[in-house]
């Protein structure tokens, strides 16, 4: 019955957390997968690596600090455990770490090594806690892991200052003892907010969701108001194509927000691998990903793992480097700030000025029911434009489902970029042009538009 269906008016009623705008707003940030498969050169150890091969003999997290910010990242999340359980930091309930290594002679503390470095560079610092232990005899056999587990977060939450992020790997098989374990993710959550209220509960949590592959791939349409369960149906899997249109989400049982982070690697490992040394990714590869994924509505998290040194390559270091060149060359110089914005509003109130500042406290939206836009934008001569910075004011929810970017060409009007969502940030890249008009239509929106930004580039 169609009563029985969500309305658009109660999809926007689902917007961001507080905790989950911060996030959002962090935009893009640094993985760093380090533990002794750097030195065995594995992808998954098995938990029974001796700690003496774990060796790192010019360890530096100011090192990564810095190559992460010359890229322009706003954060680090360290893999303080891996599958192979062995432990970056002294836990007190395991002798599977750093503390039976030659590092520093078994005084070191790589966690407390990266957090101080985030502190010190100004950019927040996350963990990386696998659930599935090879190691640890515990594993598999219920509550004794999960207080071990536990055990574990909370000296990670609790002695290395503030966390931005809890990235829980919803990875599971078997352990030592060839047993498997159960996680109790709802005690996991509990230890999180108790402990750090304001950390994002990550991919196999409530807080951010896994983008569905780890290539870097993006979808066109990328929802943060999605359905978290199908009347009479199975829920949508991470990986699938549509998590939040409006005809699914007619049909959910529960809608939240979880807007998506996109995680991949510098390299094809998440680990550092010489022989891989020749395959850092391309300045073009990574500055696509980024204007996809960032301005695709997602943030992105960029793996660059250390190498035996305890250092970045140089190869990713330059590459991080030219990345952060790129994206600042790019938004340098907007051509919109002494441009005329004018919108069809049928009250007649002029509000659209109000977009050339990037904050939530200014903002158009179209009256109730107008749910097609035309926002013009004059520059005073013909300037060349290559792209379109679109931002919704998500407080409001995510609505635009469709917009189009024009040029005033000649007569008439030329269309440069088609998409579909917009929410958090979206930039729609085009030929470079040359034109003193740009015309930007929502074409589809599930009520009426709320548009914090607009820049041209
Ligand atoms: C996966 C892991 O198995 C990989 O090793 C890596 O840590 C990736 C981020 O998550 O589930």
């Amino acid at each position: 019955m169609y009563s029985d269906y969500i309305s658009d008016k109660e999809l926007i009623k689902i917007t961001p957390s507080e905790r989950q705008l911060k996030h959002q707003q962090m935009e893009f940030y640094a993985f760093v997968h380090f533990t002794v498969n750097t030195f065995t050169d594995k992808e998954w150890g098995d938990g029974t690596e001796s700690p003496s091969v774990f060796d790192p003999t010019e360890l530096s997290c100011d090192q990564w600090v810095d190559a992460c910010k010359s890229a322009g990242m706003t954060g680090l999340i360290l893999t303080a455990k891996h599958h192979d359980g062995f432990c970056l930091w002294p836990s007190r309930y395991t002798e599977h770490s750093v503390k039976n290594s030659p590092y520093k002679n078994g005084k070191g503390d790589i966690v407390r090594e990266a957090a101080e470095a985030c502190k010190r560079g100004g950019i927040k610092f996350g963990v990386y806690l696998s659930p599935w232990d090879r190691n640890c005899p515990l594993y598999g056999q219920g509550k004794a892991y999960d207080d071990y587990y536990c055990n574990q977060l909370t000296e990670l939450l609790t002695n290395y200052g503030e966390i931005f992020s809890v990235w829980f790997d919803g990875a599971c098989s078997e352990g030592p003892n060839g047993k498997k374990q159960v996680y109790d993710w709802d005690r996991y959550y509990e230890t999180v907010r108790r402990l750090q209220p304001d950390a994002a509960i990550s991919v196999s949590g409530p807080d951010v969701r896994w983008c569905g592959n780890e290539a870097g791939k993006t979808r066109e349409s990328e929802w943060s108001v999605i359905a978290k369960s199908l009347k009479n149906e199975a829920a949508p899997t991470e990986t699938d194509s549509d998590l939040g249109s409006r005809e699914l989400l007619r049909n959910a049982d529960e809608i939240i927000w979880k807007a998506a982070e996109v995680d991949t690697s510098i390299r094809p490992g998440w680990f550092y691998h010489k022989k891989e040394n020749i395959k850092v990714r391309s300045l073009t590869a990574l500055s696509d990903i980024y204007f996809r994924s960032v301005g695709g509505n997602c943030t992105l998290l960029l793996n660059i793992p250390p190498d035996t040194r305890g250092l970045f390559h140089e190869t990713d270091v330059m590459r991080l480097y030219a990345l952060g060149r790129k994206i600042e060359n790019t938004f340098s110089r907007c051509l919109s700030l002494d441009a005329v914005f004018t919108a069809d509003r049928s009250d007649g109130k002029n509000l659209i000025e109000n977009v050339k500042t990037d904050s939530y406290d200014t903002y158009f939206s179209s009256n109730e029911g107008e749910n097609t836009v035309n926002i013009t934008i004059s520059f005073p001569e013909k300037r060349k434009i290559r792209m379109a910075v679109i931002k919704e004011n998500i407080l409001f929810s995510q609505r635009i489902e469709g917009f189009t970017v024009e040029c005033h060409h000649g007569k008439g009007w030329k269309k440069l970029f088609e998409g579909t969502t917009v929410g958090y940030k979206r930039i729609a890249r085009f030929r470079p042009t040359l034109t003193d008009t740009v015309r930007i239509t929502v074409t589809d929106s599930r009520v009426n538009p709320v548009i914090s930004h607009i820049a041209i580039y």
